[in-house]
């Protein structure tokens, strides 16, 4: 089995960890600072620029969004972390919702942990990667926005990360594109296949 990605529908939105949807699915999350290319990663999957509200705005989302892949895995949309001063807990950097969802989902089967590929990771990623090295949850390193980049610089930037992230030997690392005047979506199509052999194993 593989996942149609042409069958990704928008699902439901959350506003609080009372009313989350039941978890059949396998689920995939979807986690990064606000602004990383959360939601044009949704839309790049989906080759489906409406999907998923890309936002101007920094941090404005404090909602979960769930999008159905195709009736055989939910994708969570989380809100990102780090620009949410209001709602930030006291000993982590995370939004309180992004925080208590890992507490409570106890049925996730793969984060996307998404930094872009221009900047150092901020604390708060560093935080991210190792709770999902201490929670032994499958993650791949997705770094966003290298459109912005030029091959070259691409890969220097993924040495620099890899000095500097403490990711496990084994974790998958892509380099994605998903901005919508790049038609080629660089890195798109790998993502999409190991997602789904992840998912559908
Ligand atoms: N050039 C380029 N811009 C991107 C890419 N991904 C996202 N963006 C831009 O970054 C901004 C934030 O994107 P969004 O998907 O809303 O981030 P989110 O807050 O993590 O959901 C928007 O202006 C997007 O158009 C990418 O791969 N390349
Ligand atoms: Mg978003």
């Amino acid at each position: 089995m593989s996942i149609n990605y042409g069958k990704i529908k928008y699902f439901k939105t959350c506003a609080s960890i009372k009313d989350l949807p039941d978890d059949k699915l396998p689920e995939i999350v979807l986690a990064g600072r606000s602004n990383v290319g959360k939601s044009s990663l949704v839309n790049a999957l989906g080759s489906n620029k409406k999907l998923a509200r890309v936002s101007q705005t920094p941090g404005k989302t404090q909602q979960i969004i769930y999008f159905d892949l195709d009736s055989q895995a939910i994708l969570s949309d989380l809100p990102g972390y780090g620009f949410s001063k209001a709602s930030k807990t006291k000993n982590t950097g995370f939004s309180e919702l992004c925080d208590n969802y890992f507490r409570v989902r106890t049925g996730i089967d793969l984060v996307l942990l998404l930094i872009d590929i221009r900047h150092e990771p901020s604390n708060d990623d560093l935080a991210m990667l190792s709770f999902l090295n201490s929670a032994n949850l499958p993650y791949f390193l997705v770094f966003t926005k290298c459109d912005k980049l030029s091959a070259q610089q691409v890969r220097k930037q993924l040495q620099m990360m890899s000095t500097i992230l403490d990711f496990a030997e084994d974790a998958r690392v892509f380099a994605v594109s998903s901005s919508e005047t790049n038609p080629q979506k660089s890195g798109i199509n790998d993502l999409k296949q190991a997602i789904s052999d992840e998912v559908c194993k």
